[in-house]
């Protein structure tokens, strides 16, 4: 490919990208992180995929197509396929034991839940590098296993017909500890977590933990919470990954505002890419995917998209990056996206370095941890992408551009980044922001 022209700094820094994503290439898959996430993640590959396009567009799409490896028979596909590496990652096999209620398609071990669907959108963004003769045999190795997931999300988690999704784990949302799902998850805190919270907070708990040796607890979610995602997944598996089971369990059930919106954006793709092979959805799908862009509309009071409870059908009424998402989807009426660009772009969210995932306001806003507040690459990458849709092309661009800043400005490709002085956080070889650095820099206008 031939490699944009670039003032040295950024050439450098587009350096620093692609050494970034081979250090981190397992052959036909990439690690998030060296050390913290040694394995594959669904959204994580998707990502990826849509940056090594401007590498090796074949190489982006066996990236996507080794998802379909970890596909369950029943269409799911997992938020983790684990290596074969023994290399350490504290929520790996042991924790979920899903080889005793299923196997991969293609034998290896995973996780049992989800990650939201990002995989149409890579496919088409790889398909626009190929030739029309590689594009369509990649979307027909592609589409069988995408179209089996897309039905197993409505089969599945939408039981009851809402044309919402709802998802059993805040891990299956990518936004681990944003406070929407910690203020639902945290009633089901362990009875020894609450004992040992009340005598000594976090403190005692965090010496039990192994995540967190790389980067400092303070980055990441708290132990107490760590230990009730850790409870959740002991549910689940209880329960066998069935979502009928898990409905009769203490897990909490969460219509995602931002799985949803990715999900829509992602069925979109799906019908492009099987029109283009001259495949026909199946009609129910194109009923559910109907429904949940109407369904949608139920999330919003004053302007503001929030997740909902599925079990009360009430809305979690927190404020978080996850309701800007619906703009990525194409699903805000027109009246309402100038009000939507104003709260992003506005002091509240901190657009200096792109979009804080919590407002600044928010009693539990914390600049540097995880999904409490921090900058994500990704997010900011959907929410441009988005804007470029709904015509607010400066908007789009500046966001773009902070984006590009704030990483040269680190220096490294860090996991997320402090809203209020731009420093990295988490780890500092992270796949996706290398890799959607690469994109950035390759379709900045
Ligand atoms: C659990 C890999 C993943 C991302 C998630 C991010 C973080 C995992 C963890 O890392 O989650 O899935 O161990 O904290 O929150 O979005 O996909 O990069």
């Amino acid at each position: 490919m031939p490699v944009p022209s670039l003032p040295a700094e950024l050439a450098a820094l587009r350096e620093t990208a692609v050494s970034v994503l081979r250090g981190n290439d397992l052959g036909d898959i990439t690690r998030p992180s060296p050390t913290l996430y040694p394995h594959q993640w669904l959204w994580d590959s998707c990502f990826i995929a849509i940056g090594l396009r401007h590498l090796d567009p074949q190489r982006a799409a066996a990236e996507i197509l080794s998802l379909l490896r970890g596909q369950w028979p029943s269409g799911m596909i997992p938020h983790v396929i684990f290596a074969e590496t023994t290399d350490f990652y504290h929520a790996g096999p042991q924790r979920w034991r899903c080889d005793r209620v299923t196997t991969t398609a293609g034998g290896a071990q995973s996780t049992g839940v989800t990650q939201p669907p990002m995989i149409a959108e890579a496919a088409v963004r790889v398909g626009e590098m190929m030739t029309d003769s590689a594009r369509a045999a990649f979307y027909r190795q592609l589409y069988p296993g995408l179209l089996r997931f897309h039905q197993w999300l409505y089969t599945e988690r939408d039981p009851d017909d809402d044309g919402l999704v709802s998802l059993v784990h805040s891990w299956e949302s990518g936004m681990d500890n944003t406070p929407t799902w910690m203020e639902i998850t945290r009633p089901a805190a362990p009875l020894a977590v609450r004992a040992l919270r009340r005598i000594n907070g976090d403190d005692a708990l965090d010496a039990l933990r192994r995540d967190s040796k790389e980067v400092p607890p303070d980055e990441r979610l708290t132990s107490g919470d760590l230990f009730t995602l850790y409870r959740i997944v002991r549910e689940l598996r209880g329960a066998h990954y069935d979502f009928r089971e898990i409905r009769r369990t203490i897990v909490p059930l969460v219509q995602d505002v931002a799985f949803n919106a990715i999900l829509i954006r992602a069925n979109e793709h799906l019908t492009a890419i099987a029109a283009e092979i001259g495949e026909v959805i199946p009609a129910g799908l194109r009923r559910s995917m109907r429904r949940s862009r109407e369904a949608i509309g139920q999330l919003v009071v004053d302007g503001v998209y929030y997740s909902r409870d599925f079990r009360t059908r009430t809305l979690l009424r927190h404020e978080t990056i996850a309701g800007l998402l619906p703009l990525y989807a194409g699903v805000v009426p027109e009246d309402r996206v100038d009000g939507m660009v104003k709260t992003l772009t506005s002091p509240r969210y901190c657009a200096r370095f792109g979009v804080a995932s919590v407002p600044l306001d928010d009693p539990a806003f914390l600049p540097r941890c995880y999904w409490q507040g921090p900058v994500w690459v990704n997010m900011n990458w959907l929410i441009a992408d988005g804007l470029e849709r709904y015509g607010r092309l400066d908007a789009a661009d500046d966001l773009r551009r902070n984006t590009v800043d704030v990483i040269a400005a680190s220096g490294a490709m860090y996991e997320y980044y402090s809203p209020l002085d731009g420093s990295g956080a988490g780890s500092n070889r992270f796949s996706w922001t290398a890799a959607l650095l690469l994109d950035l820099l390759a379709t900045a206008r």
